[in-house]
């Protein structure tokens, strides 16, 4: 596969052991988020669904951001002085495209790594993420209320399915930043750490998603996000269609490897860690 990357301009990706480090590289503009990169996201994840030296997808931003959210003159300012309706409704379809829909539902293990600034449209992608590693001196902020307007598309839906309504209210309403230890306080992101071991633990968790079964991993995520919309009779069928669809699909037939080795073999004990693929 060369050649045929749809990568390289506002986007970057670099491929390490079955992780796919997926860079948002605008960092002049602290890696704001205008359509071209919006556009360029949509086919990177696309294709990256596709590829297999991308076992588990990492997300970051170049030089000292994540992502300083929707730019303010390409995304917003720009787009509206075309006038056009249509536009203004493409520009949006292909931003939430990416943030949620295809992150959400992504097919491999997904993990925001926050390097730096984080601010408005880029929560949407952080928690569309699967899991969430911060530097403890990442600034992360709702800043929409500084400049004049609520918190659009899927910010606050994405606040609400993680943090608790007096911190979603609380920084929606005051626009304060707060740094990655609060984020990890408030269960915004999984963990936060130094900056020098923040690659280092991405790493390793990335290694840690990439090794186990994609199969387990995609149906179980995917039940997760449906689940939590559904009442209790609907999850209950549901999340065993799902349990169902998993074994349909397993090409490795993992919960017959598991028993075996369980009930048969005496080889593995499933409290103490995964299974052995291989065997
Ligand atoms: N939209 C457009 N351009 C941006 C954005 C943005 N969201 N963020 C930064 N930039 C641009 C700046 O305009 C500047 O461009 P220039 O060099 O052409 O003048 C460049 O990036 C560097 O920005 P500075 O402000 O000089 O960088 P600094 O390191 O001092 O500050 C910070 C970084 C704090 C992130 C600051 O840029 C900032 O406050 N950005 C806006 C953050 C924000 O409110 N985002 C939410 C937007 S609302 C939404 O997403 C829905
Ligand atoms: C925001 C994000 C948008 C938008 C309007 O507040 C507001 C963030 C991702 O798109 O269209």
């Amino acid at each position: 596969m060369t050649g045929t990357e749809p990568w390289g301009d506002t986007v970057t990706v670099e491929f390490d052991e079955g992780i796919a480090w997926v860079t948002l590289n605008r960092p002049d503009k602290r890696n704001a988020m205008n359509p071209a990169l919006n556009e360029e996201m949509v086919r990177t994840l696309d294709h990256l669904e596709d590829d297999d030296r991308c076992r588990a997808l990492v997300l970051t931003g170049a030089g000292e951001s994540f992502s300083a959210g929707m730019d303010l003159k390409e995304y917003f300012r720009e787009v509206e002085a075309t006038g056009s309706v249509a536009a203004q409704l493409r520009a949006r379809r292909t931003g939430v495209e990416w943030h949620w829909r295809r992150l959400a539902f992504f097919s491999k293990p997904t993990i925001a790594m926050v390097n730096g600034w984080c601010f408005g449209g880029a929560f949407t992608p952080l928690v569309a993420c699967d899991l969430a590693i911060a530097d403890e001196r990442a600034q992360f902020g709702l800043s929409e209320v500084n400049w004049g307007i609520p918190p659009g598309s899927l910010v606050t839906k994405a606040m609400a399915a993680t943090v608790s309504q007096r911190d979603a209210l609380y920084y929606i309403m005051t626009g304060e930043p707060f740094d990655g230890v609060r984020a990890a306080r408030m269960r915004l992101v999984n963990e936060a750490v130094p900056a020098e071991r923040l690659r280092e633990r991405t790493r390793e968790l990335a290694l840690k998603l990439a090794s186990l079964n994609p199969v387990v991993l995609h149906t179980a995520k995917v039940g997760y996000r449906f689940a939590a919309e559904m009442t209790w009779a609907q999850s209950e069928d549901y999340l065993y269609a799902k349990l169902d669809q998993s074994r349909a699909l397993d090409p490795e037939h993992g919960r017959e490897k598991g028993m075996s080795q369980f009930l048969d073999d005496k080889s593995y004990r499933p409290g103490l860690g995964a299974f052995d693929r291989s065997k």
